[in-house]
């Protein structure tokens, strides 16, 4: 969703590469991560199997610097091409400002191109969005080949929708700045004319900033905003709470400070490892994300989760970036951490023996599966008493009356 911040002038907008399996998406971002100058580009990450062929998604954030006055940043996510992985292309597209279809020239890619196009569009529908009124640009991409359709025939074949079109040798870097540039340029004018700019796909109510919005909470001089805090409150609450997502509402002024507590914190940290120069790089994202997949069993069962907690990909990039930041910052504040976090025998055992029923193999059975469990407890209270140290050496003021 298009995000921005008036007081700042920035505006934040996302792009997702769609289209049939193998048509380019990838490469499109993997040439655009080449050329954006240095500075202007973050990691690019992809999350794919060992064909190369996308299994999540990439992504891709490009600052395209001063437009028109504001601080342009934009998201560039693909969406896996594979018929099969529908519903992780529902999540990526959320929150979507504007759609780049990489089309196949070849003809006889003609019903997968239809069939993709068709998927966008029904996509689109189910969050509220007809592609008719919608930013998209299409790519003709694999001019190259031999098979390649004239454009004429392509666009009489294809593009029902009439959108604008761009040809491409992606794998030259033919064609994809270009194609970058005309759909970037069809967000930011829609932007412009609508004003607000906020989507009807927006996930949360985030509204412009204010002039005077209600501060809850400052850390070390840093103002926690009241709409801040409740969209940090619902991401976490849609994360970790069982109940409907919808009971959110209904938290009660003990749980909202218990949350704010958890931003408090969460500040904290983000500005400690800011100071202490801790930075993320893209295998440990990666990695993180990989790993957090591997918790749900498969990356369909992620998926129906991420559906019904009605998260984005945002919200799991961001959680994923907080775990490596409280792992990075655990193993500064103890650098004995992996000796401090092992069990020792006596604990292990005491643990078996006051939950034996748990565990009807047996002792030896249970060995490893107690141990992960005491090392994650460890780790619990080590986090813990990292926080309060930070607090103990930090200025904190939360106002309880206005959240
Ligand atoms: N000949 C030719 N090959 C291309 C072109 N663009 C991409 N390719 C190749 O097509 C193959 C698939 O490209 P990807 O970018 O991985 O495709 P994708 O759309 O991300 O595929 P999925 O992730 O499976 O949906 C790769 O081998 C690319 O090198 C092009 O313009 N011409
Ligand atoms: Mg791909």
């Amino acid at each position: 969703m298009v995000q921005i911040n008036f007081a700042r002038k920035e505006v934040s907008c996302k792009l997702v590469y769609y289209g049939p399996g193998m048509s380019g998406k990838t490469t499109n971002l993997q040439v655009i991560h080449q050329k954006a100058p240095q500075g202007a580009k973050g990691d690019l990450i992809a999350i794919a199997t060992e064909g190369d062929r996308t299994l999540f998604f990439d992504f891709l954030p490009l600052d395209l610097g001063n437009v028109k006055g504001m601080s342009t940043k934009f998201q560039l996510y693909t969406v896996p091409g594979q018929v099969y992985y529908a519903s992780t292309r529902k999540l990526v597209l959320q929150g979507a400002d504007g759609v780049v279809f990489v089309a196949d020239s070849q003809k006889k890619k003609l019903e997968e191109n239809l069939e993709s196009l068709k998927d966008l569009e029904s996509t689109l529908k189910e969050n509220g969005i007809d592609i008719r009124s919608f930013p998209v640009v299409i790519q003709w991409n694999k001019r190259d080949l031999p098979d390649a359709a004239d454009v004429a025939w392509l666009e009489e074949n294809i593009n029902w929708l009439k959108a604008p079109t761009v040809e491409a040798v992606a794998a030259r870097g033919d064609g994809v700045m270009t194609t970058l540039k005309a759909s970037a340029k069809l967000v930011l004018d829609r932007i412009n004319e609508k004003g607000s700019g906020i989507s009807a796909s927006t996930p949360l109510p985030t509204q412009p900033a204010k002039k005077e919005e209600p501060v809850v909470g400052i850390v070390n001089g840093a103002n926690i905003t009241r709409n801040y805090f409740l969209d940090y409150c619902q991401v976490q609450y849609r994360m970790t709470v069982q109940g409907d997502v919808d009971d959110f509402h209904k938290l009660g002024k003990k749980e909202l400070l218990e949350s704010l507590n958890g931003l408090v914190n969460h500040t904290l940290l983000m500005q400690e490892a800011k100071k202490s120069g801790i930075s993320i790089d893209k295998k440990q994202l990666e990695a993180q994300l990989i790993q957090m997949i591997r918790k749900f069993g498969s990356r369909e069962k992620f998926d129906k989760w991420m559906e019904s907690r009605l998260l984005t990909m945002d919200n799991v990039k961001n959680e994923a970036v907080k775990n490596i930041v409280v792992a990075a910052m655990l193993k500064n504040s103890y650098p004995d951490l992996a000796a401090m976090m092992e069990p020792p025998v006596g604990e292990v055992s005491g643990y078996f023996e006051s939950h034996k029923a748990a565990f009807p193999g047996g002792a030896e059975q249970a060995d490893e599966k107690i141990k992960q469990i005491l090392r994650n407890k460890k780790r619990r209270a080590l986090v813990e008493s990292m926080y309060s140290e930070l607090r103990g050496k930090s200025k904190v003021s939360v106002f309880e009356d206005k959240l």
